[in-house]
């Protein structure tokens, strides 16, 4: 009988549980788990109802974790931290190129875990549906943080998700992103509350994703940085690149904020869909704050400030409306533009930590910061 078992045999007999009415399933409902070959077997025995709590610590999978399970909208399954403790799951000891976790399935949450030193990837959900991942970190891995891909991939909600300093040494960080969203399909899915930062390819990246993604409350800043003294680096360091191979799609960036990046703040990326723009900040990017040359992007209220390239490069097709580079309508000042508090520890609900960085105060006007 696996310690994993709900109650221990003997405890079940002590209060007179039958046997009969024992779990039948691989493993019980809850699984408290405080070793790596603990977390690699409840992961790969998940099945629909199961809650997996990882005790504190720092776990080396020496393969990777992953799961084809479904939950169900009603009998979700569940891998968090256990309680408020520091989970920490390390990539150091997998083979070159292996990810840490890579999900193919339905109605996961995960919550509460940072994945770290990936030789590749870190996270990647492939095709998933209805998953949500909450206070999820991903940190210097060697390839993309976090990435959904496949077709299929719909409703799925990453929120307050820290993503940065990945970089594929390989490729000179020519492909490693905060969050790629990349090579699939499927509506519904939500970024809310994101930092991606000092990656050395994008902080947000939908190179080859045919359905409109949202992203809200998120900040990208400081990626296309050569940090890693690369004399060959390759890294393009778009804030939000928000298309690429040939597909059309009108994905929808609400109140957030770019700065810092060593490309453009924003970019269609050659995606001609109706990308809506809105409220939104692009300061000290090296590019262009809002690069919209070529599509029918709509950009409302936002505010572009001291970009290398200038504010906005904007074809015929673009609809521009109340942006600070639009007639008649005045640049706030900012409040502040020292971003040392931008990365300070999140808010206890796991949201964007207070600033003062590049707020104006305005209510109609650029990011809210926040
Ligand atoms: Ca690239
Ligand atoms: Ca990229």
């Amino acid at each position: 009988m696996s310690r994993r078992t709900a109650l221990p045999l003997t405890a079940a007999l002590a209060l007179g549980v039958g046997l009969a009415v024992l779990p039948t399933q691989a493993q019980a409902a809850t699984v408290v788990v405080d070793t790596t070959a603990e977390l690699t077997s409840a992961i790969s025995g998940a099945t629909a109802g199961t809650v997996i709590q990882v005790r504190g610590g720092t776990y080396y999978p020496t393969a990777t974790l992953q799961s084809t399970a479904n939950g169900s909208s009603s009998n979700r399954i569940y891998l968090q931290a256990y309680g408020s403790e520091t989970v920490k799951i390390d990539g150091s000891s997998l083979p070159d190129g292996d990810w840490i976790f890579k999900l193919t399935a339905d109605h996961w949450n995960v919550s509460n875990l940072t994945f770290q030193n990936s030789p590749d990837s870190a996270v990647v959900c492939q095709s998933c549906a209805g998953t949500v991942w909450s206070n999820v970190k991903t940190i210097n891995g060697g390839d993309s943080g976090f990435t959904l891909t496949g077709d299929g991939t719909t409703n799925n909600t990453v929120k307050n998700l820290d993503s940065y300093g990945h970089y594929d040494s390989a490729n000179h960080g020519e492909n490693a992103d905060g969050i790629a969203v990349k090579y699939g399909s499927g509506s519904g899915n939500l970024i809310t509350g994101a930092r991606l930062y000092n990656n050395s390819d994008d902080g947000l990246d939908f190179w080859s994703f045919s359905s409109p993604v949202t992203v809200e409350h998120t900040w990208a800043f400081g990626n296309g940085v050569n940090r890693w003294s690369d004399s060959a680096f390759a890294g393009d360091g778009n804030g939000y690149k928000l298309g690429g191979d040939g597909e059309v799609v009108a994905h929808v960036v609400n109140n957030s904020a770019a700065w810092g990046n060593a490309g453009n703040g924003f970019t269609e990326n050659s995606n001609t869909g109706a990308i809506v723009i809105n409220r939104t900040t692009s300061y000290a990017n090296s590019k262009w704050g809002y690069y919209f040359a070529t599509g029918a992007g709509k950009l409302g209220r936002n505010l572009a400030v001291s970009n290398g390239g200038g504010s906005v490069n904007k074809g015929s097709s673009v609809t521009s409306y109340m942006n600070n580079w639009d007639s008649g309508v005045a640049t706030p000042a900012f409040v502040s533009t020292n971003a040392a508090t931008t990365y300070n520890a999140r808010q206890s609900d796991g949201s964007l930590p207070v600033t003062t960085f590049l707020t104006t105060g305005s209510t109609t006007i650029g990011a809210t910061m926040n």
